[in-house]
């Protein structure tokens, strides 16, 4: 279904002359600061965009983000979800045996994953998630004036997150320096990335060290990882490295789109009445927030051959940038985008991506989101921004380094 046309040789596709090229840097501090002004620019020239700053198309258009997300076969991510090209260059680690691979292999070790956080696993984790997010909000609300990165939203994946996956108490500052490695890494090879790099050969001995059999508590996703290797459906090199996904994957998203939620939240007092009003609108709200302002507003394809894409050549091996953040804008699919409305119908958000590597832990990740916010409907009366918050500049996911907050019981 859906697959892009391939071009035959000797055929002449209607391809345009010229293409439609533009300045613009998505990895720049001044993009990444207004990305929704900037998306709109990009959809404004059209659905297929060339940036010349890196020599690579974009997408910015929902109709076209899907199809491009939909024909794996043509747009690949075997030479990974970054600006790096894995078909020409080294990756910076052993490669994702889920994320950086394509069928056949992506079918078995997806099949681990989606098994070990089927919903069954999601239902025992529930109470568990409920007593962290009950325990930080009652911690806030004691303490009345919080920095709610630091203070409110970390610790909830970075406890409730690492507990499911049976961790031990971490060095908790170590996770999120790997996760801003991981997703640095997705961005273009500067100074920057090289300072960032100095510190990967230790933060990932860490982290691979937490991925071993014997780090892992017996009843944890990551045990259940590892039972699949017993079953003899992977390896126990396998095992790890999908320990070593969701790791990477799995803490900063949820951290990062839990904080912007959370500001969108403090930032419309009319949607946080709603919420209040009825706390069954949480996970609503937190799927709108991923349409709305969330952690994971790009990633990218790579061509495996020749292809004719809305009137252009791309060349085999040419790195495509969807911009899933940008689909969640688009007039042409949502009436009203700028607008925060947690009651909205949201299907066919693309916000966790779509096709054969669609977030493999977004159910996960919506009960993450549904039990934050519906114990802080519960537990919050008043949810006020007591200064400017800030967000993260240099290349990554989307999320807030700062978010100064007050919030008072009823
Ligand atoms: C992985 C991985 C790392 C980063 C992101 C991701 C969004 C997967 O190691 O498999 O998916």
């Amino acid at each position: 279904r859906d697959r892009v046309a391939p071009i035959k040789a000797g055929a002449a596709p209607a391809i345009a002359a010229s293409r439609v090229t533009s300045d613009l840097d998505p990895f720049s501090p001044a993009f990444r600061a207004d990305p929704f002004t900037n998306y709109a620019q990009l959809r404004a020239l059209g659905p297929l965009v060339w940036l010349e700053r890196y020599n690579i198309w974009v997408v910015s258009h929902h109709a076209q983000v899907r199809a491009v997300l939909n024909d794996w076969q043509t747009f690949s991510n075997a030479a990974g979800g970054g600006l790096t090209n894995l078909f020409l260059e080294e990756n910076w680690r052993p490669r994702s045996i889920i994320l950086e691979v394509d069928p056949p292999e992506h079918e078995r070790t997806r099949r681990v994953l989606i098994q070990v956080m089927n919903a069954s696993a999601l239902k025992a984790m529930k109470p568990g998630f409920e007593v962290v997010a009950q325990r930080l909000i009652a911690a806030a609300l004691d303490a009345r004036d919080i920095e709610a990165v630091g203070d409110l939203v970390q610790p909830f994946p970075l406890t409730a997150f690492a507990d499911a996956v049976g961790m031990p108490p971490l060095e908790r500052e170590k996770m999120l320096i790997y996760g801003g490695i991981v997703f640095g890494a997705f961005g273009p090879r500067t100074a920057w990335y090289d300072r960032l790099m100095e510190q990967a050969v230790e933060i990932g001995a860490w982290i691979e060290a937490h991925c071993e059999r014997s780090a892992l508590k017996a009843d944890g996703i990551g045990a259940d990882i590892y039972a699949a290797a017993d079953a003899g459906d992977i390896s126990n090199a396998e095992a790890k490295l999908l320990v070593r996904s969701l790791l990477s994957a799995g803490v900063d998203t949820t951290i990062d789109s839990i904080g912007l939620c959370l500001r969108a939240l403090a930032e419309h007092p009319d949607q946080w009445a709603l919420l209040r009003a009825d706390p069954r609108l949480a996970r609503n709200a937190f799927e709108e927030a991923t349409r709305y302002d969330s952690s994971s507003q790009s990633l990218f394809r790579t061509t495996t051959r020749d292809v004719a894409f809305e009137g252009q050549r791309l060349g085999k091996h040419a790195k495509v940038l969807v911009l899933i953040g940008s689909a969640g804008r688009d007039p042409v699919r949502w009436e009203e985008p700028g607008r925060f409305d947690i009651r909205r119908r949201m299907t066919h958000q693309i916000g966790y991506g779509t096709g054969i590597h669609g977030c493999v832990a977004q159910m996960m990740a919506r009960l993450e989101g549904e039990i934050f916010f519906g114990a802080l409907a519960k537990a919050v009366g008043r949810l006020e921004l007591t200064g400017p918050s800030e967000l993260r500049l240099e290349p990554g996911l989307r999320g807030l380094a700062r978010l100064p907050m007050r919030v008072t019981r009823p």
